[in-house]
C-alpha cells in the first residue's frame, strides 16, 4: 500500500478484515507499507498492521513478493504508480478520482486494458457502489423494480472547510487534486449515477465557485485524515485556492433520464451527507448516507391505497454482502464498503475475471468532471461527454 493518511487507515482495515469475514480462496498478507517519510510511514505501518515500511514506491512495485499495489496517494500521482505496478504485472486498485486529468486517466485506462489482456486486475476505489443499501438498488433498477429511469438527483454534501481560516491543504490546490469538491466528492455521484442506472451522461451544463479564493498556508506536513479534520495548523502566510469549493450541474444520460447533482465543501452542518434519488416509471428509490443501512422504496405495483415510501432496512441476509455479517438489525458502516471492495478485487483475482468500476469507467467519470469544468468555465454552456471507447481512446492516443 502506498500513502497512508484516511484512504490509507480505511484500506488497511479492509485487508485486515477482508478474511476474517468473507469465505476467500485466497489470503490477504500486509507485506509492506510505503510512505514519504520515514518515522511516519514506520508509525503507520505498525498502527496499520503492515510488516514493513519503506519509502520509495517503486522498489515497492519491483518487488516479486508483491501481488497487489493499493494506492492512497493525492491523485497527483495515481498515473505514475498505477502505469508503472501494471507494466510490472501488479494488481492495482487505486483510489479516486482516477487521475487528475483525462489525459492521464486515457494512459492509466489504455494501461489498464493491456494489463488485462495478461491476466492483470485493475479497480478504481468508488467504495460507496459496494454500500449494500446501494448495491441493492442497483439490483432493483436492474431488475426493473422502478421501470424505465427518468430522473437521478444527488448531492455530496460536506462543510469541512467552511472556515475561512481553515488552511490551504492539498485537496484545495490544482496540481495536487486536479479539482476540488467536483472532482473529489462530485466524483462519487457521477460514478453513482452511472452505475445505479447501467447509463452515462452524455451532455453537462454546470457552475463552480471558489467562496474562499485565499487561505493561509498550512503550518508542516499534514497530518491525519489527509488533512481533512480542520486542525491541520496554519501559518501567517496565505496562498490561493486553485480548485472549487462547490459544483452544481445537471446533464442528461443515455437512456434519457435527466440528472441533477451538487457537490459542495460549504454545507454548513453536513458532514459525508450522500444523497440519491432515482425516479422512474413503475417506482422511486432514496438513499441518504447518513442512514446508510436504509434504502426507501416506492413500489408503484402495490394497491394505491397502500403505496407510499417504504423504509427497507438493509442488514438481511439476503441483501447484497450481508450475510457474512452481523444479525439483522445490527447494521454497517464506512469502513464495510471497503471490505467490500477488497472481497471483490480478491475474488476476482482468484476467480480469473476483470472487478469493477474498471479504469475505463473511472475515465468515464473523469470526462464528466472535465466536461463540467468546460462548462463551468464557458457561461454553463451545454457540453457534450465524450464516450470512453477503445475507438476513441485509440483515435486520443
Ligand atoms: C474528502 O472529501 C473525502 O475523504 C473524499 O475524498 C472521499 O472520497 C469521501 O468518501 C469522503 O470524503
Amino acid at each position: 500500500m502506498i500513502g497512508h493518511a484516511f484512504m490509507g487507515a480505511v484500506h488497511s482495515q479492509a485487508w485486515r478484515t477482508v478474511n476474517h469475514v468473507f469465505d476467500l480462496p485466497l489470503r490477504v498478507e500486509q507485506t509492506a507499507l510505503c510512505g514519504l517519510h520515514p518515522d511516519q510511514a514506520e508509525a503507520a505501518a505498525h498502527r496499520l498492521g503492515w510488516a514493513e515500511h519503506l519509502t520509495g514506491w517503486r522498489e515497492l512495485v519491483a518487488r516479486d513478493d508483491i501481488d497487489v499495489i493499493d494506492i492512497c496517494t493525492p491523485s497527483d500521482s495515481h498515473a505514475e504508480i498505477a502505469v508503472a505496478a501494471l507494466a510490472a504485472g501488479k494488481h492495482v486498485l487505486c483510489e479516486k478520482p482516477l487521475a487528475n486529468t483525462v489525459t492521464e486517466a486515457r494512459v492509466m485506462a489504455a494501461a489498464a486494458e493491456e494489463a488485462a489482456a495478461r491476466g492483470i486486475r485493475s479497480m478504481c476505489g468508488f467504495t460507496y457502489r459496494r454500500v449494500p443499501a446501494l448495491a441493492l438498488l442497483r439490483n432493483l433498477i436492474a431488475d426493473g423494480r422502478l421501470g424505465e429511469i427518468r430522473h437521478v438527483r444527488a448531492a455530496y454534501l460536506q462543510d469541512w472547510i467552511t472556515d475561512p481560516e481553515f488552511p490551504l491543504v492539498w485537496r484545495l490546490r490544482k496540481e495536487r487534486a486536479g479539482s476540488g469538491a467536483l472532482g473529489d466528492v462530485g466524483a462519487h455521484i457521477v460514478d453513482l449515477a452511472h452505475h445505479l442506472t447501467g447509463s452515462r451522461l452524455t451532455g453537462v451544463t454546470g457552475l463552480t465557485e471558489t467562496f474562499v479564493p485565499v487561505r493561509p498556508l498550512p503550518a508542516d506536513r499534514e497530518t491525519g485524515n489527509g488533512g481533512l479534520t480542520a486542525k491541520a495548523a496554519a501559518t501567517p502566510e496565505r496562498g490561493l485556492v486553485t480548485v472549487d469549493d462547490a459544483a452544481v450541474f445537471m446533464g442528461r444520460l443515455e437512456s434519457g433520464a435527466l440528472a441533477t447533482f451538487e457537490a459542495t465543501r460549504f454545507a454548513t452542518g453536513r458532514k459525508n451527507a450522500l444523497r440519491i434519488e432515482v425516479n422512474g416509471s413503475l417506482g422511486s428509490a432514496a438513499f441518504d448516507f447518513e442512514r446508510l443501512n436504509e434504502l426507501e422504496f416506492l413500489d408503484t405495483a402495490q394497491p394505491a391505497a397502500e403505496q407510499g415510501f417504504r423504509r427497507i432496512l438493509v442488514t438481511e441476509p439476503d441483501h447484497p454482502y450481508l450475510a457474512a455479517w452481523w444479525p439483522p438489525g445490527h447494521g454497517l458502516g464506512y469502513e464495510h464498503s471497503f471490505t467490500h471492495q477488497a472481497r471483490d478485487l480478491v475474488a476476482a483475482i482468484a476467480e480469473g475475471h476483470d472487478p469493477r468500476p474498471s479504469f475505463a469507467e473511472a475515465l468515464q467519470v473523469q470526462l464528466v468532471i472535465d466536461a463540467v469544468e468546460r462548462s463551468a468555465t464557458n457561461n454553463s454552456s451545454w457540453t457534450v461527454v465524450p464516450e470512453a471507447t477503445a475507438e476513441t481512446e485509440a483515435e486520443a492516443a
